[in-house]
């Protein structure tokens, strides 16, 4: 039979670390609070989680970056909110932001998850931190545990 891998959400024994922005306010600040709690409950101790804050979501990538040189954790969690009906300069502020966790990411060394939110206006930010289309922060860290699993039965590069 073909082996079909997934990672399961076991949080025990993982360290991770946590970027998130300021800008928009109280999506931020629930989107954190969403991650953090669901990490509680998939066994990730509350000593084992570093949260950076910084100014908006265009500073995330470089204190994420900051994070993976340093390797000291499992995975990182990116959160943050871009909503285009406050700001003039929405594209070069959400697509190079995208664009560089995306680069990130896909480097495959550690997972780093993408949990920043692009949205017409606040009330569809709201929908996703804890209203009716659930909290992307605490998706963002399911998919975490899920990712950093599921690397643990892909073999990488010896070299890396
Ligand atoms: N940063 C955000 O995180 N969300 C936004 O909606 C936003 N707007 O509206 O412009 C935003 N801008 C600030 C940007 O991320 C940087 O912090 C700033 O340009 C300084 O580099």
């Amino acid at each position: 039979m073909t082996p079909i891998l997934e990672g399961s959400h076991d949080g025990s024994h993982l360290k991770i670390a946590i970027v998130v922005s300021r800008f928009s306010g109280e999506p931020c600040q629930k989107l954190l609070e969403g991650a953090l709690g669901r990490l509680e409950e998939l066994g990730v101790a509350s000593s084992d989680i570093d949260v950076a804050w910084v100014p908006g979501a265009f500073e995330i990538a470089g204190a994420a970056t900051r994070f993976h040189k340093a390797r000291n954790h499992d995975a990182i969690i990116t959160l943050g909110c871009v909503i285009r009906g406050e700001t003039p300069h929405f594209d070069h502020v959400a697509g190079p932001c995208a664009d560089a966790i995306s680069r990130l990411s896909s480097g495959g060394r550690i997972p780093v998850i993408f949990g920043v939110l692009t949205t017409d206006n606040r009330e569809q930010a709201m929908a996703r931190c804890g209203g009716k289309q659930g909290n992307k922060g605490s998706d963002s860290a399911q998919a975490a545990i899920e990712m950093i699993r599921l690397y643990q039965q892909i073999p990488r590069e010896a070299s890396e």
